[in-house]
């Protein structure tokens, strides 16, 4: 089976990038070679974790990692997204743990031979447990402490970086990990939420401010994740409702960027739920990016509640994948065009979008075609929203390979290579062959053009 996209696509030419993403703590295991991270611990808490898994193994890539570049390479693709594990890097003095920088160097330098762009996230959400040990997120600190580690590596990556994004979803690490508990580090309050939300923005900015310094060459900016909220009805109380909570789960991570403002909703939260900002942070969270990473899943149904304001509703008989995430590819070029219309954005790369579904590795075999399919129509979507006039410059297949779901655990499956974690063997999927002829494709259509 085949993704096809419409005949004169930008994407069929290689003017577009296309690329696999991973993170950091969801794939390297190697748990002893780096300081424990905030999800070390949350692991190790009793029922955070669905299967009681962890990271300390996950797909071995820590061993196995030349062996991942080389079907990365196979796959054909333009480039790919990691992350960096801060407590690889660097040690609890601050100062530089040189075998984990030439851990990534061997990665970096590996790509670079084999012609693919390393696009590299500095915070997929593997803070430091000794910095949460100090407030984590809800210390100002953090921010600055940050910094000095967006600062250690820039100087230790030199020029082999194509891409640097500061943060990947602080949408994830403030409202998941703070307000609702359901991530790393498990706390619960709604001002922890917004406090977190902001120091995270605040460290966006002052990296920013460093990368651009360090590293003026590379392409840098942050990546944000949108769930696009829409309205049960179109009674004003529903809208309004769908409104409310897009400003408190999209907007407030992307309006400071590029507005130098939070959203409207800041002022009607109780006093004890609003972050304290200090004179000169917008001015910080808004500077200049290069490129704004987008994330995209699914959308979210809104309708209007008495006591929260909004609430999020479950529509039944939906098609969904396999984590419950409802399927629905034009709420994507919606978002991209919306997105457009409300804010002077640089270039967009999407730097997350994909599936989890129930694959069967069957006689060596994993016909995931409900995924292909996913693929298929969102990248549609994507080429909707350009053909609307958005500049959309790249696309991230998310995830490379099975890996290590969070809250989920290994439960979850999002790769385009399958992984058999008792063998760590890796086979790549009927939706992985479609994605790599499709980018082969490309390149060949370009050929031909040339002669
Ligand atoms: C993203 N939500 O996480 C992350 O960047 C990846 O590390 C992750 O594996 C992938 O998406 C799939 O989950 C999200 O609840 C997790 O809104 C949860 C949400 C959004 C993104």
């Amino acid at each position: 089976m085949k993704i096809s996209l419409p005949k004169n696509s930008i994407l069929q030419s290689e003017a577009f990038t296309f690329g696999v993403a991973t993170a950091s703590f969801q794939i390297e295991g190697g748990v002893d070679s780096r300081q424990t991270c905030i999800w070390d611990t949350f692991c190790a808490t009793p029922d955070k974790i669905r299967d009681a898994s962890n990271g300390d193994v996950a797909c071995n890539h820590l061993n196995l990692w030349q062996e991942d570049i080389a079907l990365i390479a196979s796959l054909g693709v333009d480039a790919y997204r990691f992350s960096i594990a801060w407590g690889r890097v660097l040690n609890q003095d601050g100062n530089i743990n040189q075998q984990g920088v030439d851990f990534y160097i061997g990665i970096l330098d590996e790509l670079k031979r084999r012609n693919i762009k390393a696009f590299v996230t500095l915070y997929h959400w593997d803070l430091p447990q000794h910095i949460e040990d100090q407030g984590g997120w809800l210390n100002r600190d953090t921010a600055y402490i940050f910094k000095d580690y967006a600062d250690k590596i820039s100087q230790a990556f030199g020029d082999r970086v194509y891409s640097y994004a500061t943060l990947n979803e602080p949408f994830c690490s403030s409202y998941l990990g703070y307000e609702a508990g359901i991530h790393a580090p498990g706390l619960m309050k709604k001002a922890y939420g917004r406090q977190s939300a902001h120091h995270l923005l605040l460290a966006h900015g002052l990296a920013m401010q460093v990368l651009q310094r360090n590293s003026p060459n590379s392409m840098n900016g942050i990546v944000l994740n949108f769930t696009p909220c829409y309205a049960l009805t179109q009674n004003a109380a529903d809208i309004q409702a769908a409104k409310q909570a897009d400003d408190y789960f999209n907007q407030w991570y992307i309006k400071p960027i590029f507005d130098a403002a939070y959203p409207e909703l800041l002022a009607a939260l109780a006093p004890e739920d609003r972050p304290e900002i200090h004179d000169g942070d917008l001015e910080i969270i808004s500077q200049p990016i290069d490129f704004l990473g987008v994330n995209f899943y699914t959308r979210a149904v809104y309708q209007a509640d008495a006591e929260q304001g909004f609430v999020q509703v479950d529509l039944p008989g939906v098609p969904k994948t396999d984590i419950g995430w409802e399927i629905h590819p034009q709420a994507f070029t919606d978002l991209l065009v919306y997105l457009d219309q409300l804010y002077d954005l640089p270039p967009i790369f999407i730097t997350e979008n994909g599936a989890a579904m129930d694959d069967k590795c069957i006689d060596g075999r994993i016909d995931d075609f409900d995924r292909l399919s996913y693929y298929q129509h969102h990248l549609t979507a994507v080429d909707n929203a350009i053909v609307q006039g958005v500049n959309i410059q790249g696309y991230f297949a998310w995830s490379l390979m099975d890996n290590f779901e969070w809250a989920e655990g290994y439960l979850k499956r999002f790769g385009i290579v399958y992984v058999d974690y008792a063998s760590q063997t890796r086979t790549i999927k009927a939706s992985g062959h479609a994605y790599s002829d499709l980018i082969r494709s490309r390149a060949h259509l370009t050929n031909n053009n040339n002669k």
